[in-house]
């Protein structure tokens, strides 16, 4: 098929760029392992909950520019949006990168250009290309070499969930390239849709942007839980506190909560502690300071219930932020679990209004049930705000009943 771009990895970042392309004119095959992925593509449907995706992607399937399949195809251009979560030791999991890479290797003859968007460590772009030319001797990335040749580039995604949409479009973008020209290719397609500015720079200049933008947003947060921590010590609201101290013209302190959850502020600044672990101490302190705020909140909410022989506990959100389905990486959920298994003999009722079943990790607890609003708190002993959905922020809070209050994200206050 010529012309056209196969976007590889039907995701949360995958669908909606394939969408936006094709929306935009450019024939776009979606290549997914996931055959029920690709079935609801087809379909003109989304897989997961985002605002007017299922809109655009419906759009584009009926006017025949988007189609999507699993098996790879040739294509001028491969944007490669698949996960890359990191392993048990926190380094980064390249495996689904490899498995695309592989794939695409065989169909090449020359020309093409591959962009890498998922998130990635230093150098990932380097052994993508290295991968490509090992399986594929007969091509290179050199301009100079004389063999027909093959462009490589990292174009990180940038895009909030629950905005993905607007944000692919207006957002700025910043698109490193293996050599100038993979860059400049990579600048031409990303100017059909992107209405923000369009960044050249290198490859490894670009992977660690992404890096460091996602660990700025981190150190940020965990200086904010690190105070809820000491206001705690102190006896001072952290809310309060900061709402102050925000009043000055230079300072701008982000919320504490319950941790740091979703699929990218919480992976990828171990990304850059893997590739420089002597120098990212504050990087790797923040992670820390964050990953050890779920078990803080569990503590407060056990020692609420101390002395109640089966308390009732309503867990209030299980989404990693307000207002989204999204569960990944969850610091609610972790709070959950480890109430579950400190508490044994604990009723706890988890109240998510995004979703109508328990997540498989929380399913298996027998102490854990999910509930509405009005049959959690009733009859709660303790109430836990972990996720401060706006439903949450508006409810009718005469109805705890006098249960004691352990409000993770100040919504209350
Ligand atoms: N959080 C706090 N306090 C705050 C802000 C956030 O505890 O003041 C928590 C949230 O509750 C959530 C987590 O941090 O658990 C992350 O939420 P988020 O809204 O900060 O970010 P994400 O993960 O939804 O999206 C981020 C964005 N990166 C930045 O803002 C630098 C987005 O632009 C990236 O595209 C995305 O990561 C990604 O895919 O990398």
């Amino acid at each position: 098929m010529e012309n056209a771009v196969a976007v590889v990895g039907l995701g949360y970042i995958g669908l909606p760029t394939a969408a936006v392309l094709a929306a935009h004119g450019v024939r776009v095959i979606g290549v997914d392992v996931d055959e029920r992925i690709v079935a609801a593509v087809n379909g003109g449907k989304v897989p997961h909950a985002e605002p007017d995706l299922e809109l655009v992607v419906s759009g584009a399937v009926s006017t025949g520019l988007l189609t999507a399949q699993t098996e790879m195809v040739h294509a001028d251009v491969y944007v490669i949006a698949v996960p890359t979560p990191f392993l048990a030791d926190k380094s980064a999991d390249l495996s689904y990168i490899d498995a695309a890479v592989d794939a695409i290797a065989p169909q090449l003859v020359g020309d093409e250009l591959l962009i890498l968007e998922s998130t990635s460590p230093p150098r990932t772009t380097e052994h993508m290309a290295a991968r490509v030319l090992a399986a594929r001797p007969d091509l290179t990335a050199d301009p100079a070499d004389g063999r027909p040749v093959v462009h490589f580039a990292h174009c990180p995604e940038r895009v909030l969930p629950g905005k993905i949409m607007t944000e692919l479009v207006s957002n700025d973008r910043i698109i490193g390239g293996l050599t100038p020209e993979a860059a400049t290719r990579a600048r031409d397609l990303y100017a059909v849709f992107c209405k923000g500015e369009l960044l050249l720079t290198d490859a490894t200049t670009a992977e660690m942007s992404k890096l460091v933008e996602n660990s700025f947003r981190d150190v940020n947060i965990a200086f904010a839980n690190e105070l809820s921590l000491i206001c705690d010590k102190l006896g001072i609201d952290v809310w309060e506190l900061i709402d102050l101290a925000n009043h000055h013209p230079r300072v701008n302190i982000l919320q504490p909560g319950p941790g740091v959850g979703g699929h990218c502020i919480a992976v990828d600044p171990w990304f850059i502690v893997e590739a420089a672990p002597e120098q990212a101490r504050l990087i790797r302190t923040a992670r820390e300071v964050n990953d050890g705020k779920p078990a803080y909140v569990a503590d407060k909410v056990v020692a609420a219930v101390d002395g109640i022989e089966t308390p009732r506990i309503a867990a209030l959100g299980l989404a990693f932020k307000p207002d989204i389905d999204d569960l990944r990486e969850s610091p609610a959920i972790e709070v959950v679990e480890l109430l579950a298994e400190r508490l044994p003999h604990a009723r706890i009722e988890a109240v998510e209004p995004h979703v109508h079943e328990l997540p498989a990790r929380l399913a298996k607890l027998p102490n854990v049930t999910l509930r509405t609003w009005d049959e959690a708190v009733a009859g709660a002993d303790v109430v836990a705000l972990l996720v401060d959905h706006t439903q949450f922020k508006e409810a009718d809070r005469a109805s705890l009943n006098g249960a004691t209050v352990i409000d993770a994200r100040g919504a209350w206050r």
